[in-house]
């Protein structure tokens, strides 16, 4: 079962935003941003751009009808800045033009008074001044204070770990268009057509119902879409407000690189405590993450840190504090793993530290500290674990230990190359982490010619989801997928959405359309039995185009059936609802059961280091994940190498600089380098983990989209192994791992 995109993404037919046609009379936005981090905003000129040719009006904080902000969790953000500025790239204001090119030159004609201030990109200084964004969290479970007086070793350190750029292919945009009595239709490259509805009913003070939101499709979003759509659809919606022509923003990639937020950086400070027998007893932890200018999505981002920060493995001491400081950068975001790769990045660091010092194999700790069933996560949710399970699976297909030596003989007759070798168990938890967020809607027509249509809250960035939920549809009524149409994600048609997110949404609106499809289905059927003589439901499946009994089929195929239903005047149509059962958070004793279910894998990475130049090579990315019982192979498997690929990424070779006045420098594709076709590994294996336990995912198929990219931690690990082969030290824990940084470490004095 293929994508049911493929063919018109290879053609080139998929309709993206950029891609709708231009409704007469359209103007063309373009932002003027701000050149200076942090400064009291004293005056903007405009009277230049205003003469520049096409322009047909400028809109500046002053002009906005409802209010001037967008903060979703933290009304922190205005939509354009008023008497201050607090990050380069922070909209000021917004000129709408007759073409593209006449708003972006108009833009560069506006100039902004700022009173400097000064600046701060560092997440611990923002801490050490008291600007945080939202109190502290903690978790705390067992005492590890107390528990390190009974350790056999302790070690402590401090990591690093960089942003990481999107680079969704399709950038942030937006069109707005007039609809009427002052209403609004927005076409938007969102995650969270919601949220876009809400961010422009507030900016332009219209009810919700007055604005329809569509998404058709996205060019990626991997969380940077979740929250930052939001701005540009609002700029549009004010523009059309304002001008009652329609407006349209698709932002260029240095702009979108220059004026959206990323990956959270961290600076976190560790402490591990191990017994004799190498058993982790306690660990304590402190995250400062980089939030920026404003909240954003920082303080969910911050919890799910503290969720992951004991990964696979079961610590019975745990105090972990998180900390999200605010810093003059644009506003970080979502960005797949939404804070859990940074967890979990501190704790392999923990681990690769006592593992240097004890002269033992990572592996070893690793191994023998993997939680298992019953035990308990330091909030309080139970583990039914797969850690174990998929690390020995993995074993017996890929056999580990030769895998090291293979390394280990290679090291010991090569010159100048080295190969290292790391273990990368992960375990993240599936369902958004407040508990509200956790619902779905799925509107399914069936035609009277048979056809289905099936409208959900999910939006498709390429995950497959549409695919998946037609499979879904198309399974219940035993129809060819050819049948199954999915269609736009829209707020007239499915209101109230959570974004598309938190690897969820083939779960939730999955789930939510398999209710839908169960009702039209239990009505056909009961038109169904007294024209194919048969008394109860039973033993009547709807199966290749035909109602079935008992396992025959009969002569009653699925468009008569349909019709029939109809002229019966039974509903052929159905909108239901679905919210996953039996999870709870409370932050009072930060202690529930937040996940559906955790997604258990195990994965180990091979690199070769070329120690005169500093390069590498992943030779490999080898792992037994926990898929439950996949809907798709081909999508699933998909999810795992791209996110495997953008976790390798972002652990080796993506390095965001700002410097020191908060002036983003790898702002292009030239600065900035992502993973090609050349550095991805040359061999990626993938071995599903045999299970037979039941779980909430859809047909028991688990959620894929975001566990697989922290794998990709692996890779930081296998370097640094490598580099130790190379040369007896200790590389400073700081990611990402440029060849830079590999030649400094292989030749530096520490
Ligand atoms: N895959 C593609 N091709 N493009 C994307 O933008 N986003 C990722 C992941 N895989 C993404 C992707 C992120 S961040 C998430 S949360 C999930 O897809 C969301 O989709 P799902 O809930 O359907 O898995
Ligand atoms: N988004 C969100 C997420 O709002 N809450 C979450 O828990 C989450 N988790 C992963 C990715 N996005
Ligand atoms: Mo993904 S970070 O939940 O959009």
């Amino acid at each position: 079962m293929k994508n049911i995109d493929s063919h018109s993404h290879v053609r080139g037919e998929s309709v993206y935003l950029d891609d709708i046609p231009h409704v007469a009379g359209t103007l063309f936005a373009c932002v003027f941003d701000s050149p200076v981090a942090n400064g009291k905003l004293v005056s903007v000129a405009t009277s230049e751009a205003e003469k520049s040719e096409g322009v047909y009006r400028i809109i500046t904080a002053k002009d906005l009808i409802g209010e001037n902000q967008i903060g979703g969790i933290v009304p922190d953000e205005p939509l354009l800045a008023d008497g201050e500025v607090h990050f380069q790239g922070m909209p000021i204001a917004v000129v709408l033009a007759e073409t593209e090119e006449q708003a972006r030159k108009a833009a560069k004609k506006i100039t902004a008074e700022i009173d400097p201030l000064p600046v701060v990109t560092d997440p611990r200084v923002a801490a050490a001044n008291g600007d945080l964004i939202v109190p502290p969290k903690r978790f705390v479970m067992g005492d590890a204070a107390a528990a390190f007086d009974t350790c056999d070793h302790i070690f402590e350190g401090r990591t690093e770990q960089n942003g990481q750029e999107h680079l969704y292919i399709e950038t942030q945009g937006a069109y707005a268009i007039p609809t009427e009595n002052g209403g609004l239709r927005v076409y938007s490259s969102t995650q969270g057509p919601t949220a876009v509805q809400r961010a422009v009913c507030r900016v332009t003070g219209l009810a919700m119902h007055q604005v329809e939101v569509d998404v058709q499709r996205l060019g990626g979003g991997f969380g940077g879409k979740e929250d930052q759509a939001n701005a540009w659809a609002a700029i549009c919606a004010v523009g059309t407000q304002l001008t009652r022509r329609p407006v349209k923003y698709a932002l260029h990639r240095m702009e979108d690189m220059r004026m959206t937020g990323k990956r959270h950086p961290y600076s976190s400070d560790y402490k591990i405590g191990l017994d004799k027998d190498l058993k982790i007893v306690a660990y304590e932890a402190t995250f400062y993450q980089n939030a920026g200018a404003a909240a954003d999505l920082s303080p969910p981002v911050l919890e799910r840190t503290l969720f992951h920060c004991t990964n696979s493995y079961f610590i019975p001491n745990v105090t972990a504090t998180a900390y999200s400081c605010r810093t003059n950068l644009p506003p970080n975001t979502a960005f797949r793993g939404f804070g859990g790769p940074q967890g979990m990045f501190v704790i392999e660091s923990a681990i690769a530290h006592a593992a240097e010092k004890l002269r033992v194999s990572a592996s070893e700790i690793q191994r023998k500290n993997l939680i298992d069933d019953g035990d308990e996560f330091p909030y309080g949710q139970i583990a039914e674990s797969d850690a174990i399970t998929s690390w020995e699976q993995g074993d017996a297909k890929f056999d580990f230990k030769a895998l090291q030596r293979e390394a280990d003989e290679f090291n010991a007759s090569s010159k100048y190359f080295r190969k290292g070798v790391a273990m990368m168990p992960v375990c993240f938890g599936i369902s958004f982490t407040k508990t509200p967020m956790n619902q779905a809607r799925s509107l399914v027509h069936v035609y009277t010619d048979g056809s289905v249509a099936v409208s959900t809250g999910a939006v498709e960035m390429g995950q497959g989801v549409n695919t998946k939920i037609a499979q879904v549809a198309a399974g219940f009524f035993g129809l060819p997928i050819e049948k199954v149409r999915l269609h736009t994600t829209n707020t007239l048609r499915i209101a109230n959405t959570s974004p598309t997110a938190a690897s969820a949404a083939a779960d939730l609106n999955g789930k939510a359309t398999q209710l839908a499809c169960e009702a039209i289905r239990a009505r056909l059927i009961d038109v169904a039995l007294p024209l194919i003589e048969a008394g109860t439901p039973e033993g009547v499946t709807l199966t290749d185009g035909f109602v079935y009994l008992n396992g025959e089929r009969t002569s009653l195929d699925w468009s008569t059936l349909v019709m029939t239903a109809h002229l019966e005047r039974v509903n052929l149509s159905e909108h239901a609802h679905y919210a996953t059962p039996g999870i709870n958070f409370d932050w009072d004793t930060a202690k529930g059961h937040p996940f559906a279910y955790h997604v258990y894998g195990t994965a180990i990475v091979g690199v070769t280091v070329d120690c005169l130049r500093g390069r590498y090579e992943v030779d490999y990315v080898k792992c037994c994940h926990d898929f439950g019982t996949s809907m798709n192979t081909s999508v699933d498997n998909g999810q795992i190498e791209g996110g495997i690929v953008q976790g390798i990424g972002w652990m080796t070779i993506e390095e965001i600089v700002y410097d020191a006045e908060g002036k983003l420098r790898s702002n292009a594709l030239s600065t900035y380098k992502v993973p090609d076709i050349y550095s991805v590994p040359k061999d990626i294996a993938i071995v599903p983990l045999e299970t037979k336990r039941e779980n909430l995912a859809v047909f028991n198929s688990k959620a894929v989209g975001e566990p697989p990219l922290m794998y990709g931690i692996g890779a930081y690990f296998a370097i640094r192994n490598a580099i130790k082969a190379f040369r007896d030290c200790a590389p400073e824990i700081d990611a990402p791992f440029t060849p830079e940084k590999v030649l400094m470490n292989l030749y530096s004095s520490r």
